[in-house]
Order: C-alpha cells, then sequence, then structure tokens
C-alpha cells in the first residue's frame, strides 16, 4: 500500500534537510541523538478495548467507552504482549509499557483487586525485561462490583472506601517491584471514576473523603527510586457530566501540597482547553509531572492521537524549557474500529514527530525576537517553521533505527494482521 522508501532517497532528502535547519542554527543530528533518549509509555489498554483479563462480572465502565467492533482483539496476555511487540518493532527508539492491575496473571486462580501482589505481575516484567522496556502501572478502580455505585476511593461507605485503598496501596507496593526489578522507577497513577450523573448536593464530602483516602494510601512509605506516585483528574465522565470528586483543582492541590506527581490528561478539560498552556505553570511548583497526551474530538473521546497542533504544542513546551527530564510521556487512547496495533503505530509516531518537530526548533530565535519586541518577525518565523524539512529528518531517524520510514510500517502490520489477528475470534 504504502511504498518502500527507497535508502539513497532518505539519506539524500536528509543531507538536503540538514543544511536547511543549519541555516537556521539548528543541528538535526543533536536533536536526533535527544529524541532517541526520550522514552513515550504505550498505554498496554489500547489493544483490548481497556477490557482486561478478569472476566469480573461489572456495570462500571468508569464512564470511559472503547467503541467500534474492528477484529483482532487481543484475548490474553500472550496477545497483547505479542501485539504490543509488533507495535514496538514499528516505533523508532526505546519506550516503556503502562500497565493496569486489571491485566493481571493470576493462573486461572480468582484473586480480589485488594489481594493483587507483585507475582501476578511477573510475566508483564520478564517480557520488559526481555524487550528492554521499562513500565509504568495503574490501580484499577472501576470494571469491578465494588465501582458500581461509581464511587470508589470517596465512597461514603467504609468498607468500600478501604477495598480500594487496599488496592491502590497494593498497585503502589508492585508498582515498587516493577522499578526495583527493571531498574527503573515505575509511575504509578491513580485515576478514580467517582462523581455524580446529577447536580450534587455535598460537593465537599466526597472531596474530604478522597483525601483522606489519599492520605492513607500514600502513608506507606516508598522509594521514589523505584516508583513514583501521580494523580490524574478530570472534568466529567459518563455518568458523571454534573461532578467529578477528583477534579483539576482537587489534584493540583493535592500533587502540590504532597509532592506528587500530577496526571494531565489532554482530553480531561473543557473542549477548547488545552493541557500545554499549563504545563508551564505546574513546573513551577511539581518536581515532576506525567501527561496522558490524548485527543478528543467534541469531547473526552480518546480518539488515536495525530500530530495535532495540540500535540505539537505539548511537544514544544517540554522541550522549550528543558522538561524532558521531569516530564513522564504516556499515551491515553483506545479505538476498537480501527486495526489496534496501527493505532499504537500511529498515536506513538505522532508523538515521537511532536517532539522532533520541537527539538528542531530554532527556540533560542524566537525567544530573541519576542525579548526584542519584534512579533512580527516571530509569528513571520513560526508559520515559516512549519513548512521545513522535519519529514525527511523524521525518515532518515525511522531508518537508522531499523524501523520502516514513511508509512511504510502500514505494510507489516497488514501482514500482521492476516498471519496473527484474522485468526482471533
Ligand atoms: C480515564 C482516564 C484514565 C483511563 C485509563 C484506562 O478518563 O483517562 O487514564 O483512560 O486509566
Ligand atoms: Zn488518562
Amino acid at each position: 500500500m504504502f511504498p518502500h522508501a527507497d535508502e539513497a532517497l532518505i539519506e539524500q532528502a536528509y543531507f538536503n534537510a540538514q543544511e536547511v535547519y543549519a541555516q537556521y542554527g539548528v543541528d538535526t543530528a543533536k536533536a536526533l541523538e535527544r529524541l532517541a533518549a526520550i522514552p513515550v509509555s504505550l498505554h498496554c489498554w489500547q489493544g483490548d478495548d481497556v477490557g482486561g483479563f478478569e472476566h469480573v462480572e461489572s456495570a462500571s465502565g468508569g464512564g470511559i467507552q472503547a467503541t467500534g467492533n474492528y477484529p483482532g482483539r487481543a484475548r490474553t496476555p500472550d496477545e497483547l504482549r505479542q501485539d504490543a511487540e509488533k507495535a514496538l518493532s514499528l516505533i523508532p527508539g526505546k519506550h516503556r509499557l503502562n500497565l493496569h492491575a486489571m491485566y493481571a496473571e493470576t493462573g486461572g486462580t480468582k484473586v480480589d483487586r485488594n489481594e493483587l501482589q507483585p507475582e501476578h505481575f511477573q510475566g508483564w516484567i520478564d517480557w520488559a525485561k526481555a524487550n528492554g522496556l521499562g513500565m509504568d502501572f495503574n490501580p484499577t478502580c472501576f470494571a469491578h462490583p465494588m465501582a458500581d455505585d461509581g464511587f470508589t476511593l470517596s465512597h461514603r461507605d467504609d468498607g468500600i472506601r478501604r477495598f480500594w485503598i487496599e488496592h491502590c496501596i497494593a498497585c503502589r507496593t508492585i508498582g515498587a517491584h516493577i522499578g526495583q526489578e527493571l531498574g527503573t522507577p515505575c509511575v504509578t497513577n491513580v485515576w478514580i471514576p467517582d462523581g455524580f450523573k446529577d447536580i450534587p448536593a455535598d460537593r465537599f464530602t466526597p472531596r474530604a473523603l478522597l483525601k483522606e483516602s489519599l492520605d492513607t494510601v500514600f502513608g506507606l512509605p516508598i522509594p521514589t527510586e523505584h516508583n513514583l506516585d501521580a494523580v490524574e483528574s478530570k472534568l466529567f465522565g459518563i455518568g458523571s457530566e454534573s461532578y467529578v470528586v477528583g477534579s483539576h483543582e482537587f489534584y493540583m492541590g493535592y500533587a502540590i501540597k504532597n509532592n506528587k506527581l500530577l496526571c494531565l490528561d489532554a482530553g480531561h478539560f473543557h473542549p477548547t482547553e488545552g493541557i500545554a498552556d499549563k504545563i508551564s505553570s505546574v513546573m513551577l511548583y511539581l518536581d515532576q509531572i506525567l501527561l496522558h497526551v490524548s485527543r478528543g474530538v467534541r469531547w473526552d473521546s480518546d480518539h488515536v492521537v495525530v500530530l495535532s497542533d495540540d500535540l505539537r504544542a505539548i511537544a514544544e513546551e517540554i522541550v522549550r524549557h528543558g522538561f524532558l527530564d521531569r516530564v513522564h510521556i504516556g499515551l491515553d487512547f483506545f479505538d476498537a474500529s480501527i486495526n489496534r496495533v496501527a493505532a499504537w503505530v500511529t498515536g506513538t509516531r505522532a508523538m515521537l514527530k511532536g517532539l522532533l518537530i520541537a527539538m528542531l526548533e530554532p527556540s533560542a530565535k524566537l525567544v530573541e525576537l519576542e525579548a526584542e519586541g519584534d512579533y512580527t518577525a516571530r509569528l513571520a518565523l513560526l508559520e515559516e517553521l512549519k513548512t521545513l524539512p522535519y519529514g525527511a529528518v523524521w525518515n532518515y531517524y525511522c531508518r537508522k533505527s531499523e524501523v520502516p520510514a514513511g508509512g511504510a510500517w502500514l505494510n507489516a502490520v497488514k501482514q500482521y494482521e492476516k498471519d496473527v489477528l484474522a485468526a482471533r475470534g
């Protein structure tokens, strides 16, 4: 479907691009070196439509939903790993896998979420080790009978709250084990669906309960060398349209006060509100943050990430201010209407392209123009940069990283669909 890019053509185009960028004072080789050092955390849940492998009977989807019925969904941990491996083989660089607790491997015995142990994730850890990947982790506070009321850590019932506190503590312990085993800290991100469909009478009590629960969850000391705690806010969800307990203000306050990572999900704000502009503010008060890069279409729809202006703005904010070692880049989207491996590859490659474009920007020049008050030249230069040949640099990078350049990766996915995915019921 896509032509296999010719090696000589790629090199020629790259050397041209190198000269073009040099005229702007930008070193393409340096940009590629920096790009190669950035891990992106691939979310496991794109591969099976946020299903998990526990087979629990539950009504609670947590207000998130994958739509579509494209064939080939991963049905077992082995299938999911195989698919992720295929995706990773088509993405340049070394990355991470972001796992949810509901992907535990309990060998057929029922282990409830508050009883999960590191051993239930050993299969994933061994696989990550074998593939040279870091890992991140998440408690799963939805798709479980104890979450069917729509409340977890902020539930009015002590017993239900206790269950989810235990689950989150178990997950931090598992995160620490993962981090220790893999030699790179695991970011364990707490997101809960808690909220009301309709107008609340008391917005305060659930938030006070959530704060208390989080204090208990984070009360267990765990070395940040192995595990980093993150908290993710949200504006609304399906079934929690009127009120979400863990709002942006709630978690921003919590993260700053308790030195936790704040997770900014691109789809968790008002439709025209981006996360890019928030980064330079929160980084003044927080050591590190986590991003869930996503794409909302009209709402928090979790579409596959593409190289949009929003995505580019996020990448620019991270790169321009040198935040690369303080911002953890995670992806969060799920589309069941297209090939799931292709979704991973498209979204991750788009994220990397965004970062590359930001690294190819003559930022110092732009800042200089701004400082001089020459906003005319600033705008003109920003506009000019949009048509510089970053595609040639990207293709060269893919080639050097031994993954297909251009759209040729799709040929491999189509083949994989025929050979592997088609056989799944
Ligand atoms: C939900 C949050 C959360 C989930 C994953 C599955 O709105 O974005 O990050 O998508 O935990
Ligand atoms: Zn998210």
